[in-house]
């Protein structure tokens, strides 16, 4: 009994291992309540692109609960936030042409994804990165650590 349940466990392993392979390409969900599916986000040090696919398995349209993904380092997040608020959601709630945006989604509603795709050259070593939702308020809640290289992987597994 036991040992059918190991193999099926094994088996889902290998399934989930599979469908994401590549581990500079990252899948994060959210929801219709105001939630990112994970707070902690690391790729390896040698992913020279990554690759975030940013779903919303809610049900909620994006003018009442949209979500976009955006990274920036942890000190600009505050004055992203903000300007993105002016900018309003037909510009996704962001800044146009704004060099502190390392990487952002389109505002995704209900039952829709998205997918950015940017280079990690410019991203500097022992700067803390952070990514984020812009819709107004989510911030707050709907943010996270982002980590290129993993070393600090063990050190925020609780949080
Ligand atoms: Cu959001």
């Amino acid at each position: 009994m036991t040992y059918v349940r190991v193999i099926g466990a094994a088996m889902l392993l290998l399934a989930s291992a599979g469908a994401y392979a590549d581990p500079c390409k990252i899948a994060i969900d959210s929801n219709d309540m105001m939630q990112f599916s994970t707070h902690e986000i690391t790729v390896p040090a040698d992913c020279a692109d990554v690759e975030v696919t940013l779903r919303h398995a809610g049900q909620l349209p994006a003018a009442v609960m949209g979500h976009d993904w955006v990274l920036a380092k942890d000190s600009d997040v505050a004055a992203i936030v903000h300007a993105g608020q002016a900018a309003g959601l037909t510009h996704g709630y962001l800044p146009q042409n704004d060099p502190r945006i390392i990487a952002a989604t389109r505002v995704v509603g209900g039952g829709e994804s998205t997918t950015v795709r940017f280079g990690t050259a410019g991203l500097v070593h022992g700067e803390r990165y952070v990514f984020f939702c812009t819709s107004p308020g989510h911030a707050t809640v709907m943010r996270g650590r982002f980590t290129l290289g993993g070393t600090t992987r063990v050190a925020q597994a609780g949080k």
